[in-house]
């Protein structure tokens, strides 16, 4: 068996590992080449700060507790959150408020 060393399976990639073989009078083989998907298919998870979930009296001001955010292989990434706010209540207010 021949044991590959140059797949860093730690780094996401694609690399090539090339195969060939020479007889004892020099003639090579003809190369072949396989390629190797190092790929990172685990999902990110987030984790959320505080309650949830959070009911607080109308007029006053809400401040979110936050989020953090892991994943096996880019770490920390509890900065690259994205946050995006749905109020199907508010629209339906909106709507009377205009009779
Ligand atoms: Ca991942």
């Amino acid at each position: 068996m021949l044991t590959i060393s140059t797949v860093n399976t730690a780094i996401v990639g694609v690399y090539t590992v090339r195969y060939n073989v020479s007889d004892a009078s020099g003639n090579a083989a003809v190369e072949l080449i396989r390629t190797v998907n190092v790929v990172d298919t685990t999902l990110p998870v987030i984790t959320l700060l505080g309650d949830n979930p959070v009911t607080f009296e109308v007029g006053d001001t809400y401040t979110d507790a936050g989020a953090t955010a892991t994943d096996n292989y880019d770490g920390d990434i509890t900065s690259s959150i994205v946050t995006r706010i749905y109020s199907r209540y508010s629209y339906c207010r909106k709507l009377y408020s205009n009779l």
